[in-house]
């Protein structure tokens, strides 16, 4: 007898979270150093929602594979939510934030993922197309990963057993692999052009990038992080340190110098690749449609001093979500400034030789995921 009672998507996304973590800390062993570093002060504060509370980062290359991964995300109960342009800065990319979209979904399990995908469009012609030859030669979910997502969406739902093996292979589309998928020359021609792009293209697959657990006091662990002889970066994105913190602050530590293997005429030649890395965050109160105005106007100004700093005023003004009961509601998104520092902060010095700037795309984002993304706004006003 087969079991037929469905595993919980947000248990799946549980299960999923913490293999995730588990995959990361052999791959990457200085993001072992900060959970300890992040548990040793959440151990010390109370009001943070879960030990196992992260986000992680990953990059793609393709349309096909973005909508491939909103469903596999969709049956771990992770919706896309706000779209981020990245063009701005300068980075040939644009993203969204898959996430659980109810208060019960976070309880369970606050996991999120950051996601871009490459813009084929901001490329020159001639990378394009060999970008494009890359990305078209991977699959990157396993036939039985694609089975059981088939099965999923069929049947609507995956029982204990089977949602163990979807996991697993879930988990495998984001693992890191050595082996490189074009030669050596490619590799740097892609990387001469951005290091974001090489970083993207020429992979088997779209390893994850960072993994970032949640500490209820960033500055405590940017110290920890330091004395431990991480190499962080220099300043902390987002918001300054308040009384009442307010959405997110984040840094990271510098990526790894990681060997990969790439094919010649007669094997394998062995380079470098630096992408990958360990990131914190710190959650605060989730503003308003006028609150994050107000943000904004102080953030390009950089300066925060007109930007109310109790509950009271904060409520009072209209600038945060309080629930009924007045307990101030958590930022679930990410900042797209933000977001452009922690991608910049290891990218290396590629900003001066590449300084022309885009403008944004969501429809194209949207037609890629095969949906529109979620309005924040419309999600926190709806959860008070
Ligand atoms: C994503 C960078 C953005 C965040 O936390 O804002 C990000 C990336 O490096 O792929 O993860
Ligand atoms: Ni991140």
């Amino acid at each position: 007898m087969t079991d037929q009672t469905f595993r919980h998507p947000d248990q799946l996304r549980a299960d999923f979270s913490q293999a995730l973590s588990d995959m990361y800390r052999t791959e990457v062993p200085a993001y072992g150093t900060l959970i300890d570093i992040v548990g040793s002060i959440n151990a010390e504060h109370e009001g943070i929602r879960s030990d196992g509370e992260r986000h992680g980062a990953i990059r793609l290359g393709t349309a096909s594979e973005l909508s491939l991964i909103r469903r596999v995300f969709a049956v771990l109960g992770l919706h896309p939510v706000g779209y981020y342009d990245l063009s701005v800065a300068g980075l040939p990319v644009h993203s969204t934030a898959f996430r659980p979209i109810t208060t019960e979904g976070f309880n369970t399990s606050p996991f999120r993922m950051f996601t871009s995908l490459l813009r084929l469009d901001m490329l020159p012609d001639a990378l394009r197309e060999t970008a494009e030859t890359a990305l078209a030669a991977r699959q990157i979910i396993s036939d039985p990963g694609l089975q059981l997502l088939e099965k999923a969406e069929r049947e609507g739902g995956l029982n204990t057993k089977e949602g163990e093996q979807f996991v697993r292979e879930a988990v495998a589309i984001f693992a890191w692999r050595k082996r490189a998928n074009v030669d050596l020359t490619t590799y740097r021609a892609l990387l001469a052009e951005h290091p974001l792009i090489a970083d993207i293209v020429s992979f088997q697959g779209p390893h994850m990038n960072h993994l970032t657990p949640r500490v209820a006091d960033i500055d405590a662990a940017q110290k920890m992080m330091a004395d431990e002889g991480l190499e962080i970066k220099d300043t902390i994105e987002g918001p300054p340190r308040r009384n009442v913190p307010i959405l997110l602050r984040q840094t990271a530590f510098k990526a790894l110098t990681e060997s990969v293997e790439f094919k010649t005429e007669s094997g394998w030649e062995t380079a470098h690749h630096t992408a990958r890395f360990g990131e914190i965050e710190q959650r605060g109160t989730a503003l308003t449609p006028k609150g994050r105005s107000l943000y904004d106007r102080c953030l390009s100004e950089k300066d925060f001093s007109d930007f109310p700093d109790t509950d009271e005023e904060l409520k009072m003004q209209g600038l945060a979500y309080y629930d009924a009961l007045g307990k101030p509601l958590t930022y679930e998104d990410f900042l797209p400034v933000s977001a452009a520092g922690i991608f910049k902060s290891n990218l290396r010095d590629t900003e001066k030789a590449h300084p022309q700037t885009g403008t944004g795309n969501q429809s194209a984002f949207e037609a890629a995921l095969g949906r529109p993304v979620l309005d924040m706004f419309d999600l926190y006003a709806a959860s008070i």
